[in-house]
């Protein structure tokens, strides 16, 4: 490819609505352009981007026994309320209707498809296991697109759905599943780790998370220094731990603590270590046909993880609970609130909090706390879980090692669905002797433009993409630096040729541009490769840069083809030992 015939535009100044890294570099180094809030046109570099990425997807899904199908956007509301899932995702799903005034949902995914499908044409146990895939654009009217790439209203997904006859075959489709997965990112170059992670309203039970490891990962994720445990923090689980020494219960006092709000503010006032305090934090949860109002105490040096507390209730959705209502139950405002006497909504308690003596709770009165609070004693609450978030330096529950936290961002999610779909939509087959049963269902997604958006997330630097190999959009960039000169434009045209012919992907920067300029687009776009042809031409020699270490140097003109071939096979090579 001539760079003079190249349909990249780029830029010298970020977008000024780019929060991100990876929508400030695809923008600038002409990859994406938007078109509206989360929705994007991928530029040509960006279209190579996406095959790469797209082929080594299939490659894997299809050496694990799955088959490529490709399944209609526009999908009619019928099996969307036959799964019940109509009604339960509001404005996220694009909802239109035809002429007929026939509803219709653009697709967020395609569990409701799919199982429709397979229960028409399915019957029996000797066509399971069925694995069926697609690579295609999906629909969610996020609240607040943003990130660019990383969280779009219109995006690429893979998605993998698995029947089979029983748990021991989702079991063995999902260890497919997850090998094909490690593969998957491995085979990019990309730094990942698969997380244990909650499943959310997807329903079932068994989950993870494929996390591209970047500090401006939205996900929070613990791992083990020394087993291979690794969660979300979503979803970590946690153990109680006691606080040192004895106490015998002493009788309960109210104390002043005049505009002490913050738990800081009041373990320095009455000069105790905020775990000796209850945080009372009050939720609203909503179900289908009621809400409540929901007390949810931890340690004072914790914090409350929503997520286990909306699995705990099964709610539909779990939201703070404002002022006014905190008022009208607890009659006192946020930061005077406890669990003693209080009357009207639920108590739930994280299972370290029976194990604080002593402690300090707010008196619901504005003002005023309680001293030597003890449970059973002076509260219960209607259900004691782990309620608590992990955190770093905590011990392995697996293990007793350490475990340590990091950032990073979910490029893939796998499920283990169980009946759930397959029961509500009648997708059943006949067993070895004849008995009708449901079908038991995987899930497994990848993100596909939120893919190629981490990359870049986890590969740059301040003058730009720096391109794993396995997906950059080219190998090699050739830059004759004086267009001038007819000595150096002939011998980067013959390099040029010679790279096409060897199976190279190349760009020759032909444009009548200053050196300068050309290396910044180089660095920019993130070409893995950088030839320089000019002065040392004299002596027969090129300059050889690569754009990950920096490291450059001089090859005769006549090696440099076999080098460049020679580095590409055998960077590719690492990205596949071991799969
Ligand atoms: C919806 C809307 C948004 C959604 C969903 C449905 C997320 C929804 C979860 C999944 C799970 C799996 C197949 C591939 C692997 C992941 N957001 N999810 O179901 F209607 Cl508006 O999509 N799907």
């Amino acid at each position: 490819m001539r760079f003079s015939q190249l349909f990249a535009p780029t830029l010298r100044e970020d977008p000024a609505e780019a929060e991100v890294v990876s929508h400030r570099l695809l923008v600038r180094a002409g990859f994406i352009r938007k078109l509206a809030a989360g929705v994007y046109t991928y530029l040509p570099l960006a279209q190579r981007v996406l095959e790469k990425i797209k082929q080594i997807i299939r490659e894997e899904m299809d050496r694990e026994g799955g088959q490529e199908l490709t399944m209609p956007i526009l999908q009619p509301a019928e099996l969307w309320l036959e799964s019940g899932r109509w009604h339960v995702y509001g404005e996220e799903l694009f909802r239109l209707k035809d002429r007929h005034g026939r509803d219709f949902a653009l697709g967020p995914t395609h569990e409701e498809i799919v199982t429709d499908l397979v229960r028409g044409e399915v019957k029996s146990y000797r066509q399971l296991p069925l694995l069926l895939y697609q690579i295609a654009n999906k629909y969610r009217d996020e609240r607040r697109p943003r990130f660019g790439l990383m969280r779009g209203r219109e995006f690429i997904m893979k998605d993998l759905y698995s029947f089979d006859r029983d748990e021991e075959g989702l079991d063995e489709s999902y260890r497919r599943m997850f090998r094909a997965y490690t593969r998957i990112f491995r085979r990019m170059g990309l730094n990942f780790r698969p997380v244990e992670a909650d499943t959310g309203a997807i329903g079932g039970n068994v989950s993870h998370e494929f996390m591209v490891i970047a500090s401006s990962g939205e996900a929070a994720i613990v791992y083990c220094d020394s087993c291979d445990y690794a969660a979300n923090v979503e979803k970590a689980e946690t153990v109680p731990r006691p606080l040192p020494g004895e106490e015998e219960p002493l009788p309960v006092e109210e104390v002043a603590t005049p505009g002490c709000k913050t738990i800081a503010e009041v373990a320095d006032y009455l000069k105790i270590e905020p775990a000796r305090l209850i945080k009372a934090v009050v939720y609203q949860a909503f179900y289908r046909d009621r809400e409540e109002l929901v007390l949810v105490l931890v340690r004072g040096d914790r914090e409350v993880n929503e997520v286990k507390v909306h699995n705990l209730l099964g709610c539909l959705q779990l939201n703070m609970a404002g002022e006014q209502e905190i008022q009208k139950v607890c009659g006192a405002p946020v930061g005077y609130i406890g669990p003693v006497g209080l009357q009207g909504i639920k108590i739930l308690a994280d299972q370290e909090v029976p194990l604080i003596k002593n402690a300090v709770c707010g008196a619901n009165r504005e003002g005023y706390h309680l001293r030597n609070v003890n449970y059973g004693r002076d509260f219960t609450a209607y259900q004691v879980a782990d309620l608590r978030m992990v955190e770093a330096g905590e011990q392995c529950l697996r293990c007793g090692g350490k475990l340590l936290s990091a950032r990073g961002i979910e490029v893939g999610q796998i499920f283990k669905l169980g009946t759930k779909y397959s029961e509500a939509l009648g997708a059943t087959f006949l067993d070895e002797k004849g008995q009708e049963r449901p079908m038991v269902m995987g899930c497994y997604g990848i993100g596909v433009t939120r893919t190629m958006a981490a990359a870049v997330e986890q590969n740059h630097d301040e003058n730009g993409i720096i391109w794993p190999i396995p997906i950059a959009p080219y190998h090699v960039i050739v830059v004759p630096v004086n267009m001038r000169d007819e000595e150096q434009v002939r011998a980067a045209e013959e390099i040029y040729s010679s790279l096409l012919k060897a199976g190279v992907e190349v760009v020759i920067d032909d444009r009548d541009e200053r050196p300068g300029v050309k290396f910044k687009d180089a660095d920019l776009i993130g070409f893995p490769i950088r030839v320089v042809v000019g002065k040392a031409l004299s002596e027969g020699k090129v300059e050889v840069k690569i754009r990950r270490t920096g490291d450059s140097f001089l090859l005769d003109r006549n090696e440099v083809v076999d080098y460049i071939k020679d580095y590409i096979a055998k960077e590719i090579a690492k990205t596949i030992e071991e799969c």
